[in-house]
């Protein structure tokens, strides 16, 4: 790929010299102070002579405060960092672009919807919440899902999750959810972990989290990769059209890879095992050509579907089934090209949800509105100036002008004395500078407001919190309901307050007395009363849309899937070329493990390369495991944890495992049991690749 050689061309010639101490220079010989051989420098352009010797008096002596080199070198890795995110500071990004299937020009007036088939850049960062930036990948939390696209008119940041609901109303309670949330005050933990004291303290008094508690608790918060998770706006948005007409919208990402999630026990393993997981996962993706997509759906209605709702379109602890309003595919979303350096992008990258274009305009959701002001603000603090927006990854692909000036770090150098508007200066012949447009600036949708006081009240229509709750958790397949109730458990376990225990299950006998009752089993404590509830929760008309299992975007086939297969001295050759034939087919990638990375001698008398050492690719970082190994294979590896272990978790996180008859002692010892998901290394093997096998799971864990 054009990136891959780009990563590799980059090295001039250079030569190897030792120092008087044995130390290594890499050096480019010179032809003369203008040849550009990619010659080291100070940050003023000065060369370097040498970058492994500070300067000093005599070979042994203190070093002297005149080496610019060094000191300028230290300063500016003494000043590496900057503040990380708030929230989301882990993240993994890629650029990309999105291709529109039908003009919407009925509905918005919006550039990048105007023309089927043209495509719009977009950089995509993926996150998780509560954990720092150096934090693993794969703990239960929600993932942000945000989009920058580089439209014609400006840039859009559609900024959002991957659960369609959030926490709170209001976003005056941002901070305290997030404080209750992340590590606690005293003891600075747990890191990226909602399994403690002070969030569920919270949540237990503030029951319109619940809703969001349950998507939390469920397998939606253990993706098995980016790119096989949704991604919502949450709020309601509207677009207008070129006659100024408004329709209120909610966004949708539905990734083309399907929804597939890991299970609790395997997304421990796995942050100990690869605590880049999730990261790895997209960038070696990319990279080998495999390119994440999903589709953008529109949910689109107006004030008279909305008023018929039971619910408040404002309130972002809600959602509007799939059943109920039908989703409008317009577009997709395909990420192709890598970040060329993390810092510069991925770490830089600003998003704005106040930052749309003309066609697309906000409601008056409560969240949202807060929103509005905390990204652009928090920038300042993040990237130190009110500049941030001409760092590359932030500018505009279009061309910007105003009358902003100066401020730290100003890179633009505009021409000439204007300033300021209104001027003549171009009557003269200087430059005058732009100016405003009635027609395509970015006008607001006149919404007629509703003569009401001033006030501070939270709308009546805003305290069902648990009908919708009742909904997603019933429309759950079993297995999934199962996940939930022992993720609260587990939780909950790790609480200490027991009052704050109750006080959570007492809120979830509204959800689900059923849910509650497992839930109270499961930590041993008497089921208690119900919580009082302002609006009596509702049986709403399921949705299964809302489930993974058995839902319609479960992933079924293979393809995207990575097979880790067990490999040894005497492994079947035939065997091995058959299994990579077929996976190739099915689009899937077969990695290689083996107990000895260098060299692994097949039956044939052959020698090949493992892509991994069994120590180190352990079975919970793939779909699905083989284990192709021979009678003397099985034999020396029957004393190998590692390799029991490969075997045993796989079973335990219901994954497809194919076996060598050979290797049966092996499936005995690490405790495989026949099933539907254990086969021979076979075709069925490959095709069965992506699927989990859940009916296995009771036998191998209790759950709630
Ligand atoms: Fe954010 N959020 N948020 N948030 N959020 C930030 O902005 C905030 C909310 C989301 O990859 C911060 O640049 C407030 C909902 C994502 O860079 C900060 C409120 C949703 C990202 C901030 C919310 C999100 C952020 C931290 C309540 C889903 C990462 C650094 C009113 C729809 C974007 C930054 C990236 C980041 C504030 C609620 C999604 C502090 C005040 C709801 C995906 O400004």
């Amino acid at each position: 790929m054009a990136q891959q050689k780009a990563r590799k061309n980059a090295a001039p010639k250079i030569e190897d010299r030792r120092g008087t101490g044995d130390e290594l220079h890499q050096q480019i010989p010179s032809r003369g102070p203008h040849d550009a051989q990619g010659h080291l420098t100070t940050n003023q352009g000065i060369r370097v002579a040498d970058n492994q010797n500070q300067l000093k008096a005599g070979p042994r002596g203190p070093v002297l405060l005149e080496d610019f080199a060094l000191r300028e070198k230290i300063f500016h890795f003494d000043h590496e960092r900057i503040p990380e995110r708030i929230v989301h500071a882990r993240g993994s990004a890629a650029h990309g672009y999105f291709e529109l299937y039908q003009s919407l020009a009925d509905v918005s007036r919006a550039d990048l919807f105007q023309r089927a088939g043209e495509k719009t850049p977009v950089f995509v960062r993926f996150s998780t919440v509560a954990g720092g930036a150096g934090s693993v990948d794969t703990p239960r939390d929600v993932r942000g899902f945000a989009v920058k696209f580089y439209t014609q008119e400006g840039n859009w940041d559609l900024v959002g999750n991957n659960i369609p609901v959030f926490f709170i109303q209001d976003a005056l309670k941002f901070p305290d959810l997030i404080h209750a949330a992340k590590m606690e005050a005293d003891r600075g933990y747990p890191q990226s972990a909602t399994a403690h004291d002070t969030f569920w303290d919270f949540i237990g008094l503030m029951p319109e989290a619940t809703h969001m508690i349950m998507w939390a608790m469920s397998d939606r918060t253990l993706p098995r990769s980016l790119t096989t998770m949704e991604g919502f706006g949450v709020h309601t948005f509207r677009l207008v059209n070129a006659k100024g007409k408004s329709t209120f919208v909610k966004f949708h990402w539905k990734p083309k890879a399907g929804l597939a999630s890991t299970i609790w026990d395997e997304a421990v393993k796995i942050a100990g095992a690869d605590p880049d997981f999730q990261r790895r996962d997209l960038f070696t993706r990319i990279e080998r050509g495999e390119l994440p997509e999903w589709e953008l759906g529109l949910q689109l209605f107006d004030e008279a579907f909305a008023s018929k709702l039971p619910y408040d379109v404002l309130d972002p602890t809600k959602l509007i089934p799939e059943e109920i309003l039908p989703i409008r595919k317009v577009g997709r979303l395909v990420l192709d090209r890598n970040v060329d350096n993390f810092f510069a992008e991925t770490e830089q990258v600003a998003f704005c949800p106040a930052n749309v274009v003309p066609g697309i305009d906000f409601s008056n959701d409560p969240l949202l509105q807060g929103r509005l002001f905390s990204y652009l603000d928090t920038q300042k603090s993040r990237l130190g100036t009110a500049n941030f927006h001409q760092l590359p990854i932030n500018a505009p692909k279009c061309p910007y002008a105003n009358f902003q000036r100066d401020g730290m770090m100003q890179t633009a150098a505009p021409k000439g004395r204007a300033n300021y508007e209104p001027n003549s200066l171009a009557v003269a012949g200087e430059v005058g500078g732009p100016r405003e447009c009635p027609t395509t600036g970015f006008t607001s949708y006149a919404e007629r407001l509703a003569d009401e006081p001033k006030l501070r009240v939270r709308p009546e229509s805003f305290a069902d919190h648990y009908s919708q709750a009742r909904l997603f958790y019933r429309s759950l397949a079993a297995a999934e309901q199962a996940h939930v109730a022992s993720a609260v458990v587990f939780e909950l376990s790790k609480v200490t307050l027991e009052h704050v225990r109750l006080r959570v299950v007492a809120n979830l006998v509204n959800v689900d007395p059923d849910l509650a009752q497992r839930i109270a089993t499961g930590l041993g404590i008497p089921l208690p009363k119900a919580s009082p509830a302002q609006v009596a929760p509702i049986d709403l008309e399921l949705s299964p849309a809302l489930r993974i299992i058995k839902g319609p975007l479960q992933k079924d086939s293979s393809k995207g899937c990575v097979i880790g297969l067990l490999v040894a001295d005497g492994t079947d050759a035939k065997e091995l070329a058959a299994l990579q034939k077929a996976a190739q087919k099915a689009g899937a990638t077969l990695m290689l493990v083996a107990p000895k990375v260098g060299s692994v001698k097949l039956s044939d008398g052959s020698a090949i390369q493992a892509d991994a050492q069994l120590a180190g690719a352990p079975s919970v970082i793939f779909d699905a495991v083989g284990i192709a190994l021979s009678a003397a294979g099985t034999q020396s590896l029957l004393k190998e944890a590692a390799a029991i272990q490969f075997a045993m978790d796989a079973f335990g996180h219901c994954k497809t495992i194919g076996a060598s008859q050979a290797a049966q002692p092996l499936l005995d010892k690490a405790g495989v049991e026949p099933d539907d998901g254990v086969t021979d290394l076979g075709a069925e093997f490959i095709q069965q690749a992506g699927q989990r096998h859940f009916d296995r799971e009771p036998k191998v864990r209790t759950l709630a």
